[in-house]
């Protein structure tokens, strides 16, 4: 294994604790689905038991890091997984996806022509998109009145203890480095210390980290303010239009959530047969009403409702063109030793 994901490898493991024994053997006919939590409607999980048979064991997580923690224990051999594309282009160079077949992949045909020839996977040969999204500033106006654009307006001591952020180290970081006009895949040693001093007045502001569910604290009416994924900041909207999703003016980006096949997986046919079933437009919209992400299946946009077209936090207008994150090898450590020893200095 080469050092760059090796040491993200290291690092995630020893955040984990794991249970005691490796998990049984899985049948046959199952799939053993490793996917990001809030994500697949169970309803979508129980009608492809239904058509093909296969029993699906779907764990869930909250972070890439987590996701490759449990992946790379060996604790449970997962047969698909749910990477974004900076993890797709860290697996890829690391040979550690399997090769879609995609003679078992007719919907492929459905994925809409922009998410091809992107760096982290450029003929989608070891992954398919699943949901893409961003991450931006959601509000309560109903709470806050003066205009918040952007995280410098979010991160100010008047809402100490009113803001919900997601609890993932890369997507904070990067938020203090477009503060700094910064590229957001410019981590190294040298623009984590310029962050530092920026991070350390923002995190004791911060009430809540929530990756899983960010959007519940807002509708608790526990905060009035955060930083969340696009997909969360829809539900608000959906639930009460005084919620409000601003793509930061600092600068955002777009990230792609995938499914792959981690190498060796033991029912990579079952895998197969899942990312197929996905991809059919009528179970793709189902997908996007439980969970309104952007989603990447032509096909399935057509079928949409215009209130989920016009979710400016599914679809923001006027379709900014954003980038994605890169693999940054061997600085995923030193963004989690920074975020971790931080947040342990501000008591959050
Ligand atoms: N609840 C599903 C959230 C999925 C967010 N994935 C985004 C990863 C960005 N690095």
């Amino acid at each position: 294994m080469r050092r760059g994901l090796g040491l993200v490898i290291a690092i995630a493991l020893a955040a984990v604790h794991l249970p005691a024994g490796a998990r049984p053997a899985a049948a046959a006919d199952s799939l053993n689905l490793f996917g990001w939590s809030e994500y697949i409607p169970q309803v979508v999980i129980d009608e492809f038991t239904e058509e093909s048979g296969i029993e699906v064991n779907y764990e869930m997580y909250a972070s890439n890091e987590e996701m490759l923690a449990k992946l790379f224990s060996g604790a449970t051999k997962y047969d698909l997984i749910q990477p974004s594309e900076y993890v797709v282009e860290a697996l890829v160079k690391e040979g550690k996806l399997e090769k879609l077949d995609k003679a078992k992949l007719p919907n492929m045909k459905n994925i809409a022509p922009d998410y091809f020839g992107l760096p982290h996977d450029p003929q989608l040969d070891y992954s398919v998109p699943y949901m893409s999204g961003t991450v931006g500033v959601v509000i309560n106006t109903a709470k806050i009145t003066d205009p918040v654009t952007g995280y410098a307006d979010v991160f100010q001591e008047k809402y100490k203890g009113r803001i919900v952020v997601l609890d993932d180290a890369l997507e904070i970081v990067t938020w203090a480095l477009h503060v700094l006009g910064l590229p957001p895949n410019d981590v190294n040693k040298e623009s984590l210390e310029k962050v530092k001093p920026i991070l350390q007045k923002w995190l004791p502001l911060v009430k809540v980290y929530d990756s899983d569910s960010p959007k519940t604290a807002l509708l608790n009416g526990d905060v009035d303010l955060g930083v969340v994924w696009s997909g969360e900041a829809a539900l608000l909207y959906n639930e009460d239009k005084k919620f409000k999703y601003v793509l930061p003016k600092e600068g955002a980006h777009r990230f792609i959530d995938n499914l792959s096949i981690p190498k060796g997986a033991p029912n990579s046919d079952a895998a197969l047969k899942f990312i197929d079933y996905i991809l059919k437009p009528e179970v793709s919209v189902k997908i996007s009403a439980e969970f309104p992400y952007t989603n990447p299946n032509a096909a399935a946009r057509k079928l949409l409702t215009p209130a989920e077209r016009d979710n400016p936090a599914s679809y923001p207008p006027g379709n900014p063109k954003l980038d994605t994150f890169r693999d940054i090898g061997a600085n995923a450590v030193l963004v989690d030793k920074l975020i971790t020893d931080l947040k342990a200095q501000s008591g959050t």
